[in-house]
C-alpha cells in the first residue's frame, strides 16, 4: 500500500483522470485504488466520472478490445465467456471470514490470512498491458436510506458497461457523501486472454468476498455472475451489513400486481435461478419494479423494499414472441443498449434456443465457430446458445417497468413475500402461510430446489436453498433464519406469506401447469393480502378455492379450469410433504449451527398435522376436503 495515497496517484495517473478521482473527498477511496495499481501494475487508469463522455468511452473501448461485438441493431452488443465460465463458480467463490468461522450448510469459506497471500500472488502485475478502469456506482436509489456507494475496480470494458446498464450511476453520491461514506468495494481482474478474449487461466479462478473489510475480490473470472462486482457478489457484503443493522438483503424480484377496480398491489419474490423470477416479474399485464435483488426496511411497521439494480441480467433461453412479448420487444429493438451474451451468432444477429423461430445452420458462440455437431473441450456437442446465455438491459427500456416506483427513495411498501422453488413433487402451486413465523419457517427457510444450468455443476439435483439465498449468504445459516424471524417482529402489519410451486408434475412427469399460469397464482395472492376471498385450510397452509381459481382463471388467461385439474395440482401429497420435513429439520440438525429454536417447533407442530391428517384422510388428499374459512 503506498504511503501516501493521493501523492502516489498524482505521480501514476494522467492529470485529467487524477482530478476525477481527487475530486471525490474520501481517503478511502484513493487508499484503494492506490493499493490496487501498485499490486495490479496497469499500463493506465481512466476513471469514469459518469459524464456523457466518459460512459461513452467505456462503450466503446467494450467493442474496440474486442470484447464485445457490435451486431446488426443499432446499440446492440454481443459478448462471449469463456467455454469454462459460463456460470456462477461456486467451487472458487469463498468468503473470507477469521479462523474457526462455520456459517453453515456448504457455504465455502477462507482463513484470511491465506487467502490474502493467495490474491496478492495472482494480483500481482496481472493487469499490465491494461487499462484499469474506476467507476461509481450505488446500490438502491441514490439519496436513500437504502443507498449504498460502490467503487468497481475493473479492466474489462465490458464489465463497466454491463454495470452501467445495471446500476444507478454514483459519481455524484460519492461526491456528495464524501468521507462520510460507508461504501463497498470490487476489484475484477480478467487474468490472460486468448485471441477471442476469453479468460485462460481457469486453475487460477478465484472469488473472494471480504466481508469485514468490505471489499470483493475476482480474479481470472469472466462470466458476468462472478466479475459483476455489484450483483451476487455485493449481495455478501450487503447480507453481512443487513445482519448488524437489522434489515435483510433478498434475492427477490419487486413487482405490482394488479387488483379490482385499479388496485395495484406491491409483491416481493423469492426464487432461485432459473426458478421462474424474472418470468414472474415480467407478467405481461402486471407492473415491473425488479427482477433479481432487494433490500427490505422495516419501517412505520410495514416492509418497504427497494430495487438494488436498475437493469436486467436475464436468462435469454425459452424468452418467445408469445410469453415473454416485452422482452422480446426490446432485444428485437434498435436504438437503447443491449448486451447479448454467450448465444448463437449468425449474419450479425442473435439466436438461442427455445427462440420459437428456427436456428440458423451456422455462427459463432462461446465455443467459436459453431455448427449442430460442434464438439466442446469435454467431447461433448456444444448447444447453439449456452442454457445460461444471459441479455444485459437497462430497466428503463422496458415498457412495463414502474420507473417512478424504481427511483423512489422510499421504496415500494410490500403487501406479500412469496417463495417458490423447482419442486416436481411436493407442494402446491400456491399456498398461504398461517403467519410471519410460519410463513419464514415453513415456506422461505424450508425452500428447497432443484439444481440449474445458473451455477456450474450437475443440474436436477435437488438442494436445501432457504429464501433462495443460500449461494448469498455471508452469515451463519441459522442467524440468517433468526435475522428474517426478528424482522417480523417490527412489523404491525406484515405482508402474507405464500410458497409458490411453478414446477409440480404428476406421477408420469409431467408438468401440471402451463408457463402462463403463475399470473393466476399472484392474482389470488393479490386478493388474499387484501381480504377479497377466502381459502381452505390444509395442514401446510391456505390454499385457494376452485371457484376463485376458476374465475381468476378466465379473467386473467380467458381459459377454463376444470375441478380436475384443480384436484390433480391442489391435491395434498401428505407423504412427499413429511418427507420433506425430515429432510428440512436433518440440514438443519447436522448442518445449521445456531438454528433458532423455533424453527424445529414450528415443523413439529406442521409435521403432526400433516400425520392426524394422513391418520383421516390417507395419503394423497383432495383439496377439497379441507375445510373453507
Ligand atoms: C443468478 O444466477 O441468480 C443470477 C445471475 O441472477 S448471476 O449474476 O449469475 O447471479
Ligand atoms: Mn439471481
Amino acid at each position: 500500500m503506498p504511503e501516501n495515497a493521493l501523492v502516489f496517484l498524482h505521480d501514476n495517473l494522467e492529470a485529467g483522470q487524477y482530478a476525477k478521482l481527487a475530486a471525490v473527498d474520501n481517503p478511502e477511496v484513493h487508499e484503494f485504488v492506490a493499493g490496487q495499481i501498485a499490486l495490479c501494475r496497469p499500463d493506465s487508469v481512466f476513471v469514469c466520472d459518469d459524464s456523457a463522455q466518459d460512459v461513452e468511452y467505456l462503450r466503446r473501448a467494450a467493442r474496440d478490445r474486442g470484447e464485445e461485438i457490435a451486431l446488426a441493431l443499432e446499440g446492440h452488443t454481443a459478448h462471449f465467456d469463456s467455454c469454462y465460465d459460463q456460470g456462477r463458480d461456486k467451487k472458487n467463490t469463498r468468503l473470507m471470514v477469521p479462523p474457526g468461522t462455520r456459517l453453515g450448510g456448504d457455504i465455502n469459506t477462507i482463513e484470511q490470512g491465506p487467502a490474502r497471500e493467495e490474491l496478492s500472488r495472482l494480483m500481482a502485475g496481472l493487469m499490465q498491458g491494461r487499462e484499469m478502469i474506476v467507476r461509481f456506482f450505488c446500490l438502491g436509489p441514490t439519496s436513500s436510506p437504502f443507498s449504498i456507494p460502490c467503487i468497481q475496480i475493473t479492466d474489462s470494458a465490458y464489465v463497466a458497461h454491463s454495470e452501467d446498464l445495471l446500476y444507478r450511476k454514483g459519481y455524484e453520491e460519492f461526491r456528495r457523501q464524501g468521507s462520510s461514506a460507508r461504501i463497498f468495494r470490487f476489484i475484477h481482474c480478467t487474468g490472460a486472454v486468448d485471441e477471442r478474449k476469453t479468460c485462460i487461466d481457469i486453475k487460477d479462478r478465484r472469488v473472494y468476498i471480504d466481508c469485514l473489510g468490505r471489499t470483493v475480490y475476482s480474479v481470472n473470472t469472466q462470466y458476468g455472475g462472478n466479475t459483476i462486482g455489484l450483483k451476487k457478489l455485493a449481495m455478501r457484503l450487503a447480507i453481512f451489513r443487513a445482519e448488524q443493522e437489522g434489515w435483510l438483503t433478498e434475492h427477490m424480484l419487486l413487482m405490482g400486481v394488479h387488483g379490482p377496480g385499479g388496485r395495484k398491489t406491491w409483491v416481493a419474490g423469492a426464487y432461485p435461478s432459473m426458478c421462474g423470477k424474472t418470468s414472474t416479474a415480467m407478467i405481461p399485464s402486471e407492473t415491473m419494479v425488479g427482477d433479481d435483488i432487494a433490500y427490505l426496511r422495516a419501517l412505520d411497521g410495514v416492509v418497504r423494499a427497494v430495487n438494488v439494480e436498475a437493469g436486467m441480467f436475464g436468462i435469454i433461453q425459452g424468452i418467445n414472441a408469445v410469453d415473454d412479448p416485452i422482452i422480446w420487444d426490446v432485444l428485437h429493438t434498435p436504438g437503447h443498449q443491449l448486451i447479448f451474451s454467450n448465444v448463437l451468432i449468425s449474419d450479425g444477429k442473435p439466436h438461442w434456443i427455445d427462440m420459437g423461430t428456427p436456428l440458423p445452420p451456422h455462427g459463432h458462440n462461446h465455443s467459436g465457430a459453431w455448427t449442430p455437431e460442434s464438439l466442446g473441450p469435454d467431447g461433448k456437442k456444444v448447444p447453439p446458445s449456452h442454457p445460461n446465455a444471459r441479455f444485459t438491459l437497462a430497466l428503463s427500456d422496458l415498457k412495463n417497468t414502474d420507473v417512478e416506483a424504481l427511483e423512489n427513495p422510499g421504496g415500494i411498501l410490500v403487501r406479500a413475500l412469496v417463495y417458490g422453488g423447482r419442486d416436481s413433487d411436493t407442494w402446491v402451486p400456491v399456498q398461504q402461510a398461517f403467519g410471519w413465523e410460519h410463513g419464514i419457517i415453513a415456506k422461505a427457510a424450508s425452500l428447497e430446489s432443484e439444481t440449474t444450468a445458473a451455477t456450474l455443476g450437475k443440474e436436477g439435483v435437488r438442494e436445501f436453498n432457504p429464501m433462495s439465498n443460500i449461494d448469498f449468504l455471508s452469515v451463519p445459516i441459522g442467524r440468517y433464519v433468526g435475522m428474517n424471524l426478528e424482522f417480523g417482529e417490527h412489523l404491525t402489519t406484515p405482508p402474507g406469506i405464500f410458497g409458490v410451486n411453478y414446477f409440480i408434475r404428476d406421477r408420469q412427469g409431467k408438468f401440471l401447469n402451463q408457463r402462463t399460469d403463475k399470473v393466476v397464482w399472484l392474482k389470488w395472492i393479490e386478493l388474499r393480502v387484501h381480504g377479497d376471498v377466502k381459502a381452505r385450510r390444509t395442514p401446510t397452509g391456505f390454499i385457494p378455492l376452485h371457484e376463485d381459481l376458476e374465475k381468476l382463471f378466465a379473467d386473467a388467461l380467458g381459459k377454463p379450469y376444470s375441478l380436475q385439474d384443480y384436484e390433480a395440482q391442489f391435491m395434498l401429497r401428505i407423504p412427499e410433504n413429511l418427507a420433506k420435513i425430515d429432510r428440512i429439520v436433518k440440514t438443519y440438525r447436522e448442518s445449521v449451527p445456531d438454528t433458532p429454536a423455533r424453527l424445529y417447533e414450528v415443523l413439529e407442530e406442521e409435521r403432526q398435522r400433516l400425520l392426524s391428517a394422513r391418520e383421516q384422510l390417507g395419503d394423497y388428499v383432495s383439496p377439497e376436503r379441507f375445510p373453507v374459512e
